[in-house]
């Protein structure tokens, strides 16, 4: 039996998914008392520093936690979980941590996009019981914006290469902590939560033995999902967002078989988009949730979900805010929620007024679940100009010229599935943002979209060019040199497709298959590599 700390905050249920498809059984601590009794306890942090120790103050499990981590039994921290083993974190200045290791949790000061979002190596610096059954050259999903600096060495148990050659994870005799999600890591984290819940004896020096590790370009599977006319919700996909062929909508396969498939394929992320939420409210749609909810049962990689993630009131007068909306969804089993329509109003009203309401959905998510959980999805279109004077907009020159052969455009930002244009370009959405603390860009395009004719490279230099956060390309893949494109002329870090995966035309392993050797990519046994 595995205990499991759940202090209130993000997505704890990939832990126990991940967990209990190794068979194994978690309680989840609803008293202190219960961290007292724990034979193994893990520990899922997520979110902010200083309201994870607000939280496990308040419900005093904090001297109880103190107790466990000195008796010596098994513990196995992630992500904040090991952060709040350390004294403080320049996170939350101010707020002390547990302290049981001498050091502190430093922010990324590097010229290098942050969060730290994606699939990373490890050094191993001391043989561990942690990597039996692993090679050492596996990759595994991190998503942060902090590290921890111990003062004694002697704890490290792996380095991570970003920037800096930080600390990814550390050992004391049965305490173990690592930055990356091995819930999120597919096979090789679910290995390593393995020899956390069976403790083999022998500790094993690894065959493969890295000095620099190197992130890896993320494959993302993009599943648009909507009620079809009979009222079923189905992955449909569209050619310029119009997803109606001789009436009906597309239907290109159900959600979750979908996402286990691409899963299997290799997908280092899956998003699902549900297209049709800004006109609905999401926490009536119900079988969204239930797709998110079966998905993460069966899914190990990072799971993102969009649509309808705003402020709403029902036709009762109950108001529901985007902070509930989004909660829902991490509780399904959602790792970063993506924000569409709402972005782009909260932008206009940031730029109309000048200042920081603290309210908007970007702002409130990203506080209490941390930047690296905001994606936000912009929808452009392309608008022609023959001159770049006095537009009042980012405007770029083009080689992909106008109808009437002009040189020059600017990216008009849409809601609502790109049926209503707005007076906002996308870079400027994409800066104000990350102002707001948005964590990662999801960047589609209209006039790309369902084309196969590759990535809008324009766009994704302008917007990508203009941020520090990560940035998504997406729209318009059709072959295998689109990914290689996308990674060699921009610096985009992850490239989304949907239709040629869906249409099984360019599987996820060909994708992977044609980059290896080119691009850093994530490469893991048991790739499906042919359709
Ligand atoms: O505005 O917060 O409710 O979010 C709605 C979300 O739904 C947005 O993220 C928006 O991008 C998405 N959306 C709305 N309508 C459509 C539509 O297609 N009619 N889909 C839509 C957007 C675009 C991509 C697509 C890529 C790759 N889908 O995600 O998957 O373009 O396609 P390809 O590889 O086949 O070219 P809100």
């Amino acid at each position: 039996m595995i205990t499991l700390l759940d202090y209130g905050a993000g997505n704890v249920r990939s832990v126990i998914n991940a967990i209990e498809s190794l068979g194994e059984n978690v309680k989840v601590v609803s008293d202190a008392n219960e961290i007292l009794s724990a034979e193994k306890l893990v520990f899922p942090g997520v979110g902010n520093f200083g309201s994870m120790m607000r939280i496990l103050y308040q419900k005093q499990y904090v001297d109880p936690l103190k107790d466990y981590l000195r008796s010596g039994r098994p513990f196995f921290g992630i992500c904040l979980g090991l952060h709040a083993l350390f004294e403080k974190s320049e996170e939350a200045p101010g707020t002390s941590g547990l302290g049981f290791f001498s050091g502190q949790v430093k922010k990324f000061d590097i010229d290098l996009s942050v969060p730290h979002i994606g699939w990373n190596g490890v050094n191993i610096k001391k043989p561990s019981q942690t990597f039996n059954g692993l090679r050492g050259d596996e990759k595994f999903y991190f998503v942060h914006s902090f590290y921890v600096a111990p003062e004694d060495d002697a704890v490290v148990l792996t380095t991570t290469n970003y920037g800096i050659e930080f600390v990814s994870s550390i050992q004391k005799d049965n305490i173990t902590a690592t930055q990356f999600h091995p819930e999120k890591s597919g096979d090789a984290g679910k290995k390593l939560l393995k020899n956390f819940i069976r403790s083999p004896r022998e500790q094993i020096a690894l065959r493969y033995v890295s000095h620099e590790t190197r992130l890896a370009k993320r494959i993302i599977a993009c599943l648009d999902v909507r009620s079809n006319d009979q009222g079923d919700l189905v992955v449909t996909k569209g050619d310029q967002y119009d997803v109606r062929e001789n009436g009906d909508v597309r239907n290109l396969g159900k959600p979750v078989e979908l996402a286990e498939r691409y899963y299997k394929e290799g997908a280092d992320e899956i998003t699902f988009l549900n297209i049709t939420g800004f006109r609905d409210f999401p926490l009536k749609d119900i079988p969204m949730l239930s797709v998110l909810k079966r998905t993460s049962e069966h899914v190990f990689v990072p799971l993102t979900i969009g649509g309808g993630i705003r402020d709403y009131t029902d036709q009762k007068g109950n108001t529901y805010t985007a902070l509930e909306v989004a909660s829902a969804y991490f509780r399904s089993g959602a790792d970063k929620i993506s924000i569409g329509s709402d972005a782009v109003l909260i932008a206009e009203n940031y730029i109309k007024t000048g200042k920081m309401t603290g309210k908007s959905s970007i702002e409130q998510i990203s506080e209490v679940y941390g930047a690296q959980a905001v994606v936000v999805s912009i929808d452009p279109r392309r608008v022609y100009l023959s001159s770049p004077e006095n537009v009042g907009h980012h405007v770029i020159e083009t080689d992909i010229k106008g109808p009437n052969g002009e040189g020059y455009c600017w990216y008009q930002c849409t809601i609502k599935g790109g049926r209503e244009g707005r007076d906002l370009d996308a870079v400027t959405l994409a800066q104000v943002c990350e102002k707001l603390g948005a964590g990662e860009i999801l960047l589609n395009c209209i006039d790309k979209d369902g084309t196969n004719s590759g990535y809008d490279i324009e766009l994704v230099n302008a917007v990508k060019n203009a941020v520090t956060i990560p940035v998504i390309a997406s729209s318009g893949a059709g072959c295998v040199e689109h990914f290689y494109d996308v990674f060699t002329k921009t610096k985009a870090e992850s490239a989304l497709a949907a239709g040629i995966f869906h249409r099984k035309e360019v599987p996820i392993g060909a994708v992977k298959d044609y980059l290896k050797d080119k691009v850093e990519i994530r490469w893991n046994d048991g790739i499906a590599l042919k359709p």
